[in-house]
């Protein structure tokens, strides 16, 4: 598709769609943040895939009350995220600051970063003198690698859907505040792209995974290259980093085989750095176009956010940031209602999301 059809379809997209994919994407980090939490950091046996898989029929049988998920880092961060980009006309990053700071400050157990505590005292103690320092000096002044960037950056993929260069200038500066890494940054813009793509997409039509990944390999090798110094001897790792793990998630979508989820983890990671996780979250969300052996679900949103808990790992986050790219796509009708029940702070993601549809119209940058 051409970008000005793209654009002509965006532009006729209704905004009941709209308002309900703007939900859907949201609803999708919370879900994802909520129910993947509790399985942080394992490694998931084929035993605990049944346990994965009733834990969800669970979640979504009306009989039951309880468990509540709480959310963590995740959503705290993409909380404030929301809120820089509805409370002020012009992207105010010192805002931004205050705000991650402030919810950090409140409710420091929600399993925040090991690391990122640091930055956000540091930028406490200079009164937020200046608040993009405290992260270069992070890891020996190479900055943060962690996922930590991406986790939080869909309300700028929604918000920024038809500015793509404001899009990618506030994502850049967004995940700046606290990871300077390359990697990070190109993470977290990778996510950003992959979110707006869904959003764009037509939920009634079968997705093309070909196509999505092809559109994101474009935009990423622009991204890369821009970085690239022509002068070979100094090119690094990082120049193509992101291009040639979208070549395995390419790779991938031809494998038919039931079990490709050793394959998955080996190749694109399942970790807390963003380059094995954001990949990731993308893979997940495209395998989920199809059934999944061993995960017994109809519902497409559940799917890839069951299936990226069932990598084991950031699950959190993975989860979450593939629950925002089908969110995206599919919108909130695909999202059981159990499932948002018993989630913390899903029925006010919905307010939060509304909000930034109308915050579009009413600061439209
Ligand atoms: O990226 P960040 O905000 O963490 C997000 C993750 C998500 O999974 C959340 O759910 C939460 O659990 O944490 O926080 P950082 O502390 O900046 O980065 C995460 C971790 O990545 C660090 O604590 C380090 O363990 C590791 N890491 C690095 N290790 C060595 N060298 C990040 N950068 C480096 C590095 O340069
Ligand atoms: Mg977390
Ligand atoms: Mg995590």
């Amino acid at each position: 598709m051409t970008i000005l059809k793209k654009f002509i379809s965006l532009a006729a997209m209704e905004s009941v769609l709209l308002k309900s994919k703007f939900r859907g994407s949201l609803l999708g980090a919370v879900i994802g943040d909520c129910t993947g939490a509790p399985f942080e950091g394992d490694t998931i046996t084929s035993g605990d895939k049944i346990v994965i898989q009733r834990y969800f029929d669970k979640l979504e049988d009306p009989e039951f009350k309880a468990p509540f998920k709480p959310y963590t880092d995740d959503t705290a961060m993409t909380k404030s995220v929301v809120k820089f980009l509805t409370d002020k006309p012009e992207p105010d990053y010192k805002f931004l600051a205050r705000l991650f700071v402030n919810e950090y400050m409140k409710e420091p157990r929600r399993g925040y970063g090991a690391a990122i505590g640091e930055v956000f005292n540091k930028m406490r103690l200079s009164k937020f003198d200046d608040v993009f320092k405290p992260a270069t000096e992070q890891f020996q002044g190479k900055g943060s690698y962690g996922n930590g960037g991406a986790m939080r950056v869909a309300p700028i993929a929604l918000y920024y859907h038809d500015n793509y260069d404001a899009m990618l200038g506030v994502a850049t500066k967004a995940t700046k505040l606290t990871h300077t890494n390359t990697f990070a940054i190109h993470g977290a813009l990778l996510q950003c792209i992959a979110v707006r793509e869904a959003l764009l997409a037509d939920p009634k039509k079968k997705l093309d995974p070909e196509e999505f990944v092809a559109s994101l390999q474009e935009k990423m090798k622009k991204i890369e290259n821009a970085n690239v110094d022509r002068d070979l001897e100094s090119s690094s790792p990082e120049d193509r980093a992101y291009q040639d793990k979208l070549k395995i998630v390419e790779d991938l979508i031809g494998k038919s085989y039931e079990d490709l989820d050793e394959e998955v983890i080996f190749q694109l990671g399942n970790g807390i750095s963003a380059y094995e996780s954001v990949p990731t979250a993308i893979h997940c969300f495209l395998r989920a176009q199809n059934d999944i052996a061993r995960i017994e679900t109809g519902n497409q949103f559940r799917r890839t956010i069951q299936y990226a808990i069932s990598l084991g790992g950031d699950t959190d986050t993975i989860a979450s940031m593939a629950g925002a790219i089908a969110g995206a796509y599919l919108g909130e009708e695909a999202v059981n209602s159990e499932l948002i029940r018993h989630c913390e702070f899903t029925q006010e993601m919905t307010e939060v999301a509304d909000n930034l549809l109308s915050a579009k119209g009413e600061f439209p940058k």
